[in-house]
């Protein structure tokens, strides 16, 4: 039977790193046509890899520019898209459909997994992982990033999950699903915009090290899938979640007065809090993304660091 090529484009400083050993960390695309306003989008990821470079790796953000799977973007490519308003949102049940026909999209997390581990990078920054809409019981809106952790083998760098969502709920889909759920240097799991959503977090760790020693014994054991480093946004960015509440509420109404639904939810409601807060959350939202990168390094360099280390 024959298959058409991978339609994977390497930016050339990433396959370099990849076939030297070099840490690399792989960044989505959503976030920027999605998550956040022109021209912040677009400062932000320059901003992000900056940040994966000055920690020791090297980035590659991840999008499908006219049919290529591309693994690391020229700025170019990364301003286009970040001006563009109409870029299509990119999923794992999108993402053949759009590189068949030649088309063009940004990748979710889920999408941008599946590109990393085609690509061969494990560790994955991001701002916040989709995850259990509120009122999810009625809407079953649940992210396929959930079910992409549990069967793509990379480590996702978030935020935790956004305060938009239900977070137990979410924390309960992760567990079903088999997905290790890390809080880095606390005990809570994070929510995004807070450093605390007030649920503990099902596992604590407090070094890259012991990240990538779970990574790799979890490929040892067989077991598919990834796991979720939730790192909590710096203090000095944090947005109370007292704060929040009563805005995210707001938003949520909205959302379901105006009758947004499926791959909208998520940006409209990040727009409208954007707007709600007087742009407080994107200004949060952008410190603790370029928190996650460099965590997300090195991670990425102790993954190499604990392989060399391996006997045999
Ligand atoms: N985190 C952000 N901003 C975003 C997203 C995450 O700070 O825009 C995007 C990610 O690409 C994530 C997606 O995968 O939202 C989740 O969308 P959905 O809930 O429709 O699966
Ligand atoms: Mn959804």
């Amino acid at each position: 039977m024959n298959q058409p090529p991978l339609p994977l484009r390497f930016a050339p400083a990433v396959r370099e790193a990849i076939e030297g050993g070099a840490p690399v960390v792989a960044l989505e695309s959503t976030i920027i046509t999605h998550g956040m306003p022109w021209p912040e989008n677009v400062e932000t990821a320059r901003r992000v890899e900056a940040e994966v470079r000055a920690a020791g790796a090297v980035p590659a953000t991840i999008a499908v520019l006219e049919g290529a799977l591309c693994i690391g973007l020229e700025d170019q490519a990364l301003e286009r898209l970040g001006r563009s308003e109409k870029t299509a949102k990119l999923s794992r049940a999108d993402l053949a459909a759009c590189i068949a026909r030649g088309a063009t999209g940004a990748t979710t997390v889920a999408a941008t997994m599946i590109a990393a581990r085609l690509a061969g990078i494990r560790t994955f920054a991001t701002g916040g992982i989709g995850g259990v809409h509120r009122g999810a019981e009625k809407s079953f809106d649940i992210s396929a990033d959930l079910h992409e952790l549990a069967q793509t083998p990379v480590t996702v760098v978030a935020a935790g999950a956004k305060a938009i969502l239900d977070i137990p709920k979410t924390l309960e889909v992760l567990e079903t699903l088999g997905v290790p759920v890390i809080a880095f240097g606390q005990d809570d799991f994070p929510a995004f915009w807070s450093r605390s959503a007030g649920v503990k977090a099902p596992l604590r760790m407090d070094s890259p090290e012991e990240i990538a020693r779970a990574h790799l014994m979890r490929e040892a054991l067989g077991i598919p899938g990834g796991q979720l480093v939730a790192n909590p946004i710096p203090p000095e960015a944090e947005i109370p979640a007292a704060a929040l509440a009563p805005l995210i509420a707001q938003a949520q109404e909205e959302a379901e007065a105006a009758g947004i639904g499926a791959k909208e939810v998520t940006p409209f409601l990040l727009a409208r809090l954007f707007e709600l807060t007087e742009g407080a959350s994107l200004r949060a939202n952008i410190a603790l993304v370029r928190a996650n990168a460099r965590l997300a390094a090195r991670i990425a360099a102790a993954l190499i660091r604990a392989e060399a280390e391996i006997p045999g």
